[in-house]
């Protein structure tokens, strides 16, 4: 039995499709194309009523969606492939910044992106980009400086929460702001990109030579 996401390039999916691949597990790719909208079709509304990717079919069945959750639950089940750290201490620290990033800087990039199903009118949705895009500098800068271990967030080495810093840190046009102001965001992300098990998955993904969607 195999692991099914809907994903789309570049998206949140590719940190859950890193998680499959550092698993070892059987999975396949179903692509929704968030450039068509087609994230708004209903047949993708049966699978994520809330029409945002990634979602994952597990081998038993279930439906499950929340990009965070989705990590956690490979942990879960697939504790053999050491995706949070073993040691209490490190592993809270694990999921402090996983959730920060989940709840404080990925819901920023809807903002961003879609500034107008904030806005009422379409000259205020431009500025709450720029809003956005400056609450973003802010609150990575915030996650810079947490990150202890050398190139990983943990001194323990890898874990999950490094995919997601990873693959959120490309988002919201920020390449030319990120190399002076997030180094070490930067060097974790170029590890990440280079580990065996991921490294076909980024390049497959190349969310680094994407232009920016929105722009
Ligand atoms: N809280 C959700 C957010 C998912 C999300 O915003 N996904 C984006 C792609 S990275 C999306 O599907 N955007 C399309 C849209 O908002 O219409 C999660 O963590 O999985």
């Amino acid at each position: 039995m195999t692991y099914i996401l809907y994903g789309n390039r570049r998206s949140g999916s590719l940190a859950v499709e890193m998680a499959l691949a550092e698993i070892g597990a059987d999975y396949e790719v179903r692509e929704i194309d968030l450039d068509t909208e087609a994230q708004r079709n209903e047949a993708y509304a049966e699978v994520n009523p809330q029409r945002k990717v990634p979602a994952l079919l597990t081998p038993s069945g279930e439906t499950l969606t929340e990009s965070a959750a989705l990590l956690l639950t490979l942990d879960d089940r697939h504790p053999e492939a050491g995706l949070l750290p073993k040691g209490a201490t490190e592993r809270a620290q694990a999921l402090r910044w996983l959730l920060f990033v989940a709840t404080e800087i990925y819901p920023v990039v809807e903002i961003n992106d879609y500034p107008e199903r904030f806005s009422p009118t379409e000259e205020t949705a431009i500025g709450l980009r720029d809003v956005a895009q400056s609450i973003w500098r802010k609150r990575w800068l915030l996650v810079e400086n947490e990150i202890a271990g050398e190139p990983y967030l943990l001194r323990s080495g890898f874990c999950l929460t490094d995919l997601y810093i990873a693959v959120v840190s490309r988002w919201a046009q920020q390449d030319a702001w990120r190399p002076e102001n997030l180094p070490r965001v930067e060097r974790l992300t170029a590890a990440v990109a280079e580990r065996p098990a991921t490294a076909p998955v980024w390049s497959r993904h190349r969310p680094e030579t994407t232009p920016n969607r929105f722009d």
